[in-house]
C-alpha cells in the first residue's frame, strides 16, 4: 500500500462522521503521490499523518438573547489547522449547516489556498450553526458580541485573524470587531473584511469575486479563450456570486443566470447586477424579487436547475458540492467549456472527472478564489504599517497575485507529470511550501 492510502485509510477511520473533510482530504492527497515519491524524506518524517491533523480544535457554546428576550444556544467553532508558514487565516461561517467536519473541510484547503498565494498565512476555518436567515441587526450583533466574547482570547494579528464567508459580511465583521476592541481595548488588525472607515482595505469586498475572473482570464487566456462575449451562469448571489458577475460583465460576458439556496433567475437578455446588488446587499431579500423588477426574466424553484442553462462557462460560487455528476454531464452535453470555482469545493469529485474526460477547464477552488484571502493578507499588511492603499494598488497586486497563482499551478502541473490538469498543480504548488516549511521546523 502507498503512503498516501495508508494516510487516507486512517483518515477515513479516524474522522467517520465528517464526509467533507475526507473528501477534501482525499482529493488533496490523491494528486500527491508524484510528490512523495521525489521526496522520499517527507514519509519518514510522517508529514502527511501531521499535516491531516489539526494543530488545535476549539469548541464552544454561544448563549444569545434575541429581541424578544428569548435564549438560544448555538455552537462556535475554530478549526486552526497549521500554521506552518505564518499566523493562522482563514474565514468564519454562520449557516444552520455548520459542524465539526464542515469547518475542518474548510481549514484544511485553507491551508493550501493560503500557501498559493505566495503570502505568510496559515490556514484556520471558523464559525457557528447560527441562521442569520430573517434576524434582526440586533439579533445579529447580540450573537456575535456572544460568539466573540469567547473566541478573543484564540485570535490576534500575529496569532489568527479570522475574515467572513458564507452569512459573514461587513456587517457581522463590524459587531465581531466592536467586541474584540471593547474586551482587548487595542484597536488592531484582528480580523480582515472591517469597513474602510476604521481599518479596513479596499477590494476585499470584491476580492474573491475579482480574483476569481482574474484566474479565470489567465486560464482562458492559454486556450485561445476569454470572457469577451461568453454566455456564463453564475450560482449563489452573495458576496463571491455578485463581485464575480461584475467583473466578468466588465470584460464583456453575458451573464444570464444567478441563484440562492430556493431557486434560480435566469434573464436572457443579462442579469440587471444593481437589482441583484439591491435585493441582497441592502434589502437582505431573495433572489426571486428579481423578477418584479424585470418581467422578461423568470425565475425557477431549486437551486440546481442553473446548471441545466446553456453556458459556455459556469462559476458556481454558493457552497460545497452543489454541481454533480449529472449537472456536470448537463453542463459539458450544452457545450461548457470552462468551470471556475468560486465556491469552496463546489464540484463534486464525479463532476471534475467529468469535466476531465471531456476536455473542459477547471479553474480549482484554492486556486481560483485565493484572491480573497490574498487581499485579506493585504489589509493584514496595512494594517501592520498603518498605511491604506488606493483601490488601484490593491486591484493591480491582487491581479499580479492571482496571475502567478495560475503560473504556478500550471507549471507544477506540468513538472509533477499532471500536463494541463490545474487541480492537481494547485495541489502540489500549495502543499510544497507548507511541507519545506513543516520540514524546517521539525517534528511540531
Ligand atoms: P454569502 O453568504 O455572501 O453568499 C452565499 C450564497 O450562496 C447565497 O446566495 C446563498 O443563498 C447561497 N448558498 C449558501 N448555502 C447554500 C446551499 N446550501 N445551497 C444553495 N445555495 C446556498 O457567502 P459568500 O459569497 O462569501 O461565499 C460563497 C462561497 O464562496 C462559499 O463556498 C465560501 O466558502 C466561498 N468563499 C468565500 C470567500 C469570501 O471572501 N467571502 C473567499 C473564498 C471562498 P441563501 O441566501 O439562500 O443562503
Ligand atoms: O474561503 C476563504 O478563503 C474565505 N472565506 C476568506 C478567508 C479570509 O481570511 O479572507
Amino acid at each position: 500500500m502507498s503512503y498516501v492510502s495508508e494516510v487516507l485509510s486512517r483518515v477515513r477511520m479516524r474522522n467517520p462522521a465528517e464526509p467533507e473533510f475526507i473528501q477534501a482530504v482525499e482529493e488533496v492527497l490523491q494528486t500527491l503521490e508524484p510528490v512523495l515519491e521525489k521526496f522520499p524524506e517527507y514519509e519518514e518524517a510522517r508529514l502527511l499523518e501531521r499535516l491531516v491533523e489539526p494543530e488545535r480544535q476549539i469548541l464552544f457554546r454561544v448563549a444569545w438573547e434575541d429581541d424578544q428576550g428569548e435564549v438560544h444556544v448555538n455552537r462556535g467553532f475554530r478549526v486552526q489547522f497549521s500554521s506552518a508558514i505564518g499566523p493562522y487565516k482563514g474565514g468564519l461561517r454562520f449557516h444552520r449547516s455548520v459542524n465539526l467536519g464542515i469547518v475542518k473541510f474548510l481549514a484544511f484547503e485553507q491551508i493550501f489556498k493560503n500557501s498559493l498565494t505566495g503570502l505568510p498565512i496559515g490556514g484556520a476555518k471558523g464559525g457557528s450553526d447560527f441562521d442569520p436567515r430573517g434576524k434582526s441587526d440586533r439579533d445579529v450583533m447580540r450573537f456575535c458580541q456572544s460568539f466573540m466574547t469567547e473566541l478573543y482570547r484564540h485570535i490576534g494579528p500575529v496569532m489568527d485573524v479570522p475574515a467572513g464567508d458564507i452569512g459573514v459580511g461587513s456587517r457581522e465583521i463590524g459587531y465581531l470587531f466592536g467586541q474584540y476592541k471593547r474586551i482587548r481595548s487595542v484597536h488592531e488588525g484582528a480580523l480582515t473584511g472591517k469597513g474602510i472607515h476604521y481599518g479596513g482595505s479596499l477590494v476585499r469586498k470584491e476580492a474573491t469575486g475579482y480574483g476569481l475572473v482574474y484566474f479565470m482570464s489567465e486560464a482562458l487566456n492559454s486556450r485561445g479563450k476569454s470572457f469577451k462575449d461568453a454566455t456564463v451562469t453564475v450560482s449563489g448571489s452573495g458576496n463571491v456570486a455578485i463581485y464575480a458577475t461584475e467583473k466578468a460583465q466588465e470584460l464583456g460576458a453575458k451573464v444570464i443566470a444567478m441563484s440562492d439556496s430556493d431557486g434560480f433567475i435566469y434573464d436572457e437578455s443579462g442579469i440587471e447586477l444593481e437589482t441583484v446588488k439591491r435585493i441582497k446587499e441592502i434589502e437582505r431579500g431573495r433572489i426571486k424579487e428579481y423578477v418584479k423588477y424585470h418581467p422578461s426574466s423568470c425565475y425557477t424553484e431549486g437551486s440546481r436547475g442553473i446548471w441545466t442553462l446553456r453556458a459556455d462557462i459556469a462559476l458556481p460560487c454558493a457552497t460545497e458540492n452543489e454541481l454533480d455528476r449529472e449537472s456536470a454531464e448537463t453542463l459539458v452535453s450544452n457545450g461548457c467549456y470552462a468551470v471556475g470555482e468560486g465556491a469552496n469545493m463546489p464540484c463534486t469529485p464525479e463532476a471534475i472527472q467529468v469535466f476531465r474526460d471531456n476536455g473542459v477547464l477547471v479553474g480549482p477552488a484554492k486556486a481560483a478564489n485565493a484572491g480573497g484571502v490574498a487581499c485579506s493578507a493585504l489589509e493584514m499588511s496595512q494594517n501592520s504599517i498603518r498605511t491604506f492603499w488606493s483601490f488601484e494598488d490593491v486591484d493591480a497586486k491582487l491581479r499580479s497575485i492571482m496571475a502567478s497563482i495560475y503560473q504556478n499551478a500550471s507549471k507544477a502541473a506540468r513538472e509533477y507529470g499532471y500536463g494541463d490538469n490545474l487541480v492537481a498543480g494547485a495541489n502540489i504548488a500549495g502543499f510544497l511550501k507548507v511541507a519545506r516549511a513543516m520540514m524546517a521546523q521539525g517534528i511540531v
